[in-house]
């Protein structure tokens, strides 16, 4: 039943503002996209070249690696099994530290490889791995640091390098496609994700970036069984190879990177500009002197000051079929398969009881953050009312 002074919103009048569900991540895949891949897609059948090092997947490592300021890429079949490759190749053992705010994918891959992860709290503004944790957690066990960049923020890698003491610093880069920063060290290792919620797609992928030519050889033969010529096994391999479709959809993506990622800036600041307003709504910021890919809009939600939690605030998005999403709730050390692994984490805990996600790839960025803003701004106003609605 709508009551006259309840607000316009689809919780109470089962209409939501957008008939068509808005995603976190996903990306509106622009129609000369759509065709250009499938004249790419064109080639493969033509060159009837699938899989295992395709010309579209030599191509495609080259020009990421290029874009990246790496000398090698090496594509694999998607993030979360490059991480784990990355791992094994750099020969650790006992413990790794980390973060907590991240993707289960990340700590899995840790403990695929028999380490420990040693779980390490963040700086709630930029939520990067907080260098200060890092430094009371190094003790002789620790065998590398694995930082993990979030949301088009990239981690304070001079302060890693310089306390990780000749250990390797290896980056899931999953979130930082074509982000970059001014810095005077670089990571040993980056792992990007193509998944297909990623600013950057060839629906599930990733690749692996490095200097290192020796390493980039054995990851080579790692992701291919483990073969360095016929016949001749040189490592302990697996299946880890991207086909050439894939490859096909992110050659042909490189081309609307630009475009995209200026749509995407625009799309923050006008976030930016219709919250400021509101009350309790903290944006996480990007650091100073990096250039976002600007993918993902996520912001803390203060509930004595804007009115209602985070948890409620999604059932609202919802019932406007806004997708947003809790990334990442609960912290990774919350889990019950992490248990063994607990420590306190504040930051992590503040962070992740609080923060939200708003959708960023919008069909028409102008109308929709304003519509999106608005509905925030009924929240706020009328908070009791929802909580109301809630408790029945
Ligand atoms: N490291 C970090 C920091 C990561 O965030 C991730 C992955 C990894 C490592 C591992 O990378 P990969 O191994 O995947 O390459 C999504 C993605 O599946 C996952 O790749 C990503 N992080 C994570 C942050 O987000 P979910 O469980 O949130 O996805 P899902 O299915 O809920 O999709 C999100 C929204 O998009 C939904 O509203 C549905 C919509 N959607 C999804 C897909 C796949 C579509 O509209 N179309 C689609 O094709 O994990």
């Amino acid at each position: 039943m709508i009551k006259s002074t309840s607000p316009c919103l689809g919780i109470f009048t089962n209409k939501p503002a957008f008939t068509v569900p808005l995603h976190v991540g996903i990306s509106l895949v622009e129609p000369e996209l759509k065709l250009a891949f499938m004249q790419k897609l064109e080639t493969v059948f033509e060159d009837n070249y699938f899989t295992n090092n395709g010309p579209l997947v030599q191509k495609l490592e080259d020009e990421v690696a290029v874009i990246h300021g790496y000398k090698y890429g090496i594509a694999v079949c998607n993030a979360t099994v490059g991480l784990l490759l990355v791992l094994k190749v750099s020969d650790l053992k006992n413990e790794v530290i980390l973060p907590s705010f991240t993707s289960p994918a990340t700590v899995h891959a840790v403990l695929w490889q028999g380490l420990k992860p040693v779980f390490c709290d963040i700086d709630p503004k930029n939520l990067m791995l907080s260098s200060k944790d890092v430094e009371r957690l190094l003790n002789p066990e620790v065998s590398a640091i694995l930082g993990v960049d979030i949301f088009g923020n990239l981690s304070p890698i001079d302060e890693l390098v310089t306390l990780a003491q000749g250990r390797p610093v290896i980056i899931d880069a999953a979130h930082s496609f074509a982000c970059k920063k001014e810095s005077k060290h670089k990571p040993a290792i980056e792992v990007l994700s193509f998944h297909a919620t990623k600013i950057f797609s060839t629906f599930e992928g990733g690749m692996i970036l490095t200097d290192d030519e020796d390493v980039m050889r054995e990851l080579r033969y790692m992701r291919n069984y483990g073969f360095q010529d016929y016949d001749d096994i040189k490592t302990l391999g697996i299946n880890a190879k991207l086909n050439e479709v894939s490859a096909a959809m992110g050659l042909a993506s490189l081309d609307f990177m630009e475009e995209r990622i200026e749509k995407l800036r625009r799309t923050r600041e006008l976030y930016i500009e219709y919250l400021s307003p509101i009350e309790g709504l903290h944006v996480i910021d990007i650091n100073q002197g990096t250039t976002s890919n600007y993918h993902y809009f996520s912001f803390l939600v203060d509930k004595d000051k804007f009115g209602i939690d985070r948890n409620l605030l999604l059932k609202v998005l919802r019932g406007e079929n806004i997708m947003a999403k809790r990334y990442f709730y609960p912290g990774c050390h919350k889990m019950k398969l992490h248990k063994p692994f607990y420590r306190d984490l504040p930051n992590t805990d503040l962070v992740s009881e609080k923060v939200i996600c708003l959708p960023t790839g919008l069909p028409y960025p102008e109308m929709d953050v304003a519509k999106i803003c608005k509905i925030l701004q009924l929240c706020s106003e009328h908070g009791r009312k929802i909580s109301e609605w809630d408790r029945v």
